[in-house]
């Protein structure tokens, strides 16, 4: 799933000066490969029942938190703060330009791993996209105390993966909610693909007890012939209620 090559580049991108670290990172990412690839025929069944498929501690919550704190020391990092009645939330730019896939270049390990060409191949015959990709966009949502992303259908992208960089325990908030009654709480290290595109979703918000904000790191991608840039936000009174509690009172 991911080639020697691509764990290799990773992890010298992570910690470009610990050479023992790097091996064990390398390691780390062909083990997750392997155990991914076995996963594939199933998640692509999941898939098409779900809109979405959850792989649980693909990564280690060590390793992710590595991954985090060297995002968000990105130099020249944007983050843009969305406020709206619905949900709040804050948006790390990783690369917005829409640039050919073929032309893009990882500047950082997390698109490292989503750019994988031998990675988004699965990705692709997993959500049944058979034209190619021809660009993508990466972000990270982040969510501190009362944040959740408000409901919005993605009129935009094709398939989308997400990796949690970081998250509270599941009694604290955070839950990624869809509309079609398919629900998840994820933890640092999951691995979330989506091809939910026309299917409303949005967060619970981030209760107050929790001890660490939420993080996912994000990658759309855009098949030729797709779905090209943007998104609306809607109300949570014409989708649903915020939490999951509300929401089966
Ligand atoms: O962070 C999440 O779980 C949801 C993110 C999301 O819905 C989005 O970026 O469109």
């Amino acid at each position: 799933m991911w080639t020697t090559d691509t764990a290799n580049a990773f992890a010298a991108n992570l910690v470009p000066d610990d050479p023992a670290q790097q091996k064990v990172l390398a390691r780390d990412v062909c083990d997750a490969g392997q155990r991914l690839r076995a996963h594939f025929p199933g998640l692509a069944q999941q898939i098409a029942r779900d809109t979405i498929a959850h792989v649980p501690a693909l990564f280690s919550p060590e390793a992710m938190a590595q991954l985090d704190e060297h995002l968000t020391r990105l130099p020249g990092l944007v983050t843009e703060r969305v406020e709206t009645k619905e949900g709040s939330w804050s948006i790390d730019l990783l690369d917005n330009t829409y640039t050919p896939f073929e032309d893009t270049k990882p500047q950082e390990p997390f698109s490292v791993l989503s750019l994988a060409p031998e990675f988004v191949e699965a990705l692709g015959d997993a959500t049944e996209f058979t034209n190619p990709v021809i660009t993508t966009r990466r972000w990270v949502n982040r969510y501190g105390i009362g944040d959740s992303i408000a409901p919005h259908d993605d009129t935009t992208g094709d398939f989308q993966i997400m990796i949690c960089l970081s998250a509270p325990h599941a009694d604290c908030g955070g839950e990624l909610v869809l509309a079609n009654g398919v629900s998840v709480v994820l933890a640092a290290g999951d691995l979330l693909i989506m091809k939910h595109a026309s299917v409303v979703h949005w967060t619970t918000p981030i209760r107050s007890a929790a001890s660490v904000d939420r993080a996912t790191a994000t990658c759309r991608y855009h098949v030729d012939g797709g779905r090209l840039p943007r998104s609306k936000v809607l109300p949570h009174t014409q989708q649903g209620p915020r939490s999951r509690v509300e929401r089966q009172a």
